[in-house]
């Protein structure tokens, strides 16, 4: 067939429109050309009708798959939507089943023919394997009984619903009794057996020396190393998102290695492992008092997700015209703008990046559409979670992998990007199956006043988010200023800290509040130095105050980097967690002495922490900033913990006398960082940048 009319008769057999279609394309042509088309056209135009009408009594719908893969019974929430994928899928007239227990409630068609959308009540329901029957219904049929459609079954699906293994209310999340340790799966390890090339994935490749591109690091390379954390005495391990991340690598060195570019939300990325991998890493870590926390993002999806190039609705996704109207200015090779994204012809709406106008009581229609509905970048279309079957599909699919793999949290990416209604009811759901489980929002503001806003019954927000915990950007970044300051009599250095935490009276529960020092979209603490004396500082206010902390890893061993030339070198790997690294800090033996000096030092700080109910339930006191030195204690049934940082390049004394209220009788005591004595009767002198963790 000639080349052309075979586009054309392609395009027939997919578009209803194909004749209108087909003529437009005719008038660009020239004569002889248009003869031939037409003719090929009439031709092929009896020929589809004919096609049509057989396909109506021969077609039988291939399911591709269902959406969850499984559910569970047992559930608060007895209703269940399953996302049927398969060609021309939408048209089937019913479903049924005959599994008791289960009523199919509602079909949903949207505007692809290629989704049907079933909701099931599973409320009476045992465990086991039911069928779903697919049927057509062919004209009426006069019985006895009256009028009765005549159906015909096109196609039957099994599906499993499976016994849960505990109920909702003994999911345990992690609270400030945690703390939490934050990797890169991709950069962390790499596990016994792994396969450098995974056949079927879209174009990539593994290489150690290119900073964007995968480095081969995988689920069971941190399963290997499960009892690192225990050394370490981290309580929870938080990785960036797990799911399948299918998009070939970037001509530019890019790729989704990070993780954030969803392409499956029920399955682990094949070079991460398999979803048995997944639960057998929760599964050994439960088993030695350790938590995970699943990484996820609601506000995008990745470019390659099938949803992207057929989008079960016309509202699926924010600005989606950038995808489908042909002068959107759009490279349909690339996927990325033609000219600059900011080009007039361009349909693509950027995010402006800025989470305020989300909170703004002035903010401007355009500035708060750009902050919710602008993409992320190109290769991330933004979903829109007013679609209420879209934000099914996602509150489902967080249930699903609490319940499949057993995760003990959840930590949600760009939390304000999202529509802040929708999230709202997913916490609250969240809450209602699962009242003891914990999920922490990335809430990127650095002013304590935003923050708070998004926290669970915040009087900040007409809207309640259910949101229980935020992320204390605000200490992130008055710590990474105060690092290179002096500490004066007013306002910077540790003043920066200060007066940070005065603000805790906007939260409603500070205790629930998680702070970090870096992560892996900043700097890394040390930047390009080395600097301890800093790094002990923040560590040591990091782990006594009134929140729950979040280190990032490699940290413990003197891991450095900035963003300037790139992420990578936040991201790079752990040293020992590849074959043929020659520098191993899992052991002791393979740590310099500088890296071994750190890892015991915070080791012993983490291990001091550990069930200490002077942290976590204890009340907190801090002291201005006094000549250089902050203080803060932590008191709870009679026991007192003092952090003591000197904030100035200089020694500093401190007036015991000024810290009476705190200090009372006590005499010598134990600096939980050095395991020294030092005697609280008389002042205080401290070194330049001194750290001190005094008990009693
Ligand atoms: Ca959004």
């Amino acid at each position: 067939m000639h080349d052309l009319a075979k586009k054309v008769f392609v395009n027939a057999l997919i578009s209803k429109d194909y004749l209108y279609l087909c003529s437009v394309k005719i008038i660009a042509n020239n004569d002889m050309r248009r003869l031939f088309i037409l003719t090929a056209l009439v031709a092929l135009n009896m020929t589809v009708m004919a096609a049509k009408k057989t396909m109506v009594r021969t077609n039988r719908p291939v399911i591709n798959r269902i959406d969850p893969t499984d559910w569970y019974v047992g559930l608060k929430n007895p209703t269940v939507q399953l996302m049927v994928y398969g060609n021309g899928i939408r048209d089937v007239q019913r479903v049924t089943t005959d599994y008791p227990g289960v009523t199919i409630d509602s079909l949903v068609r949207l505007d692809s023919p290629n989704y049907l959308l079933i909701y099931i009540n599973v409320k009476d329901a045992q465990p086991g394997t039911m069928t779903l029957v697919f049927k057509e219904e062919r004209g009426k049929r006069k019985e006895e009984s009256g009028k009765r459609k005549v159906e015909r079954e096109l196609t039957r699906v099994k599906y499993e619903l499976k016994a849960r293994e505990m109920s909702g209310d003994k999911r345990m999340g992690f609270t400030n009794a945690d703390v939490l340790y934050m990797l890169m799966p991709d950069r962390f390890a790499q596990g016994a057996g792994h396969n450098p090339q995974v056949k079927g994935m879209r174009s990539y490749k593994e290489d150690r020396s290119k900073p964007s591109l995968r480095h081969g690091g995988d689920l069971n390379g941190i399963r290997e190393h499960l009892d690192y954390f225990k050394e370490l005495g981290v309580t929870a391990l938080w990785f960036t998102p797990v799911l399948e991340n299918d998009s070939p690598d970037q001509e530019n060195g890019f790729s989704t290695y990070h993780g954030y570019a969803t392409t499956d939300y029920y399955k682990v990325d094949p070079r991460f492992g398999t979803n048995a991998d997944y639960k057998r890493l929760c599964d050994e870590a439960h088993a030695k008092g350790l938590k995970i926390v699943m990484d996820m993002i609601f506000n995008h999806s990745g470019y390659e997700h099938p949803w992207t190039h057929d989008m079960p609705s016309k509202d699926w996704l924010n600005t989606p015209e950038w995808l489908t109207e042909e002068q959107s200015g759009r490279d349909p090779m690339t996927g990325f703008a033609e000219k600059s994204e900011n080009s007039e012809k361009s349909a693509y709406l950027q995010t402006s990046y800025k989470l305020t106008p989300v909170l703004d009581p002035y903010a401007s229609k355009v500035d708060l559409k750009e902050t919710t509905e602008g993409w992320f970048v190109p290769s991330m279309p933004d979903l829109n979670q007013h679609n209420p079957h879209l934000m099914r599909y996602l509150i489902q699919n967080s249930i699903w992998w609490i319940e499949t793999v057993g995760i003990d949290g959840i930590r949600m990416d760009t939390y304000p990007y999202a529509y802040a209604d929708a999230m709202a009811q997913w916490m609250k759901e969240i809450d209602e199956e699962y009242p003891n489980f914990n999920t922490v929002g990335e809430t990127w503001v650095t002013e304590p006043a935003y923050t708070a806003a998004w926290q669970a019954n915040s009087k900040l927000s007409t809207l309640n988010s259910h949101l229980k915990t935020v992320m204390d950007f605000s200490f992130f970044d008055k710590l990474n200023q105060a690092k290179n300051e002096e500490t004066d009599a007013w306002w910077n250095g540790l003043n920066r800290l200060y007066n940070s935490f005065c603000y805790d009276y906007l939260y409603p529960n500070p205790s629930s509040v998680m702070a970090f020092i870096e992560n892996h979209d900043t700097d890394r603490f040390l930047g390009n130095g080395r600097d301890t004396l800093a790094l002990k500082q923040a560590l040591a206010l990091l782990l006594t105050v009134n929140r729950i902390p979040q280190l990032y890893y490699g940290t413990e061993v003197l891991m450095n980097g900035t963003k300037e030339v790139t992420d990578g070198n936040v991201r790079k790997d752990f040293p020992g967690g590849f074959l043929g690294d020659t520098h191993n800090c899992f052991t002791k033996e393979g740590r310099s002495q500088a890296e071994q000096s750190m890892f015991q030092w915070l080791s012993r700080l983490l291990h001091w922490r550990q069930n200490n109910e002077v942290i976590t339930k204890g009340s907190m006191i801090q002291f201005i900033p006094f000549n250089g030195i902050y203080v803060i204690a932590r008191q709870y049934q009679g026991r007192t913990s003092l952090t003591i940082l000197n904030g100035t390049s200089k020694a500093a004394k401190m007036d015991v006398g000024r810290y009476q209220e705190v200090i009372g009788k006590a005499g010598k005591v134990k600096d939980v960082l050095t395991n020294r004595y030092y005697d609280l009767s008389k002042d205080l002198e401290l070194k330049p940048r001194q750290s001190l963790v005094l008990e009693f």
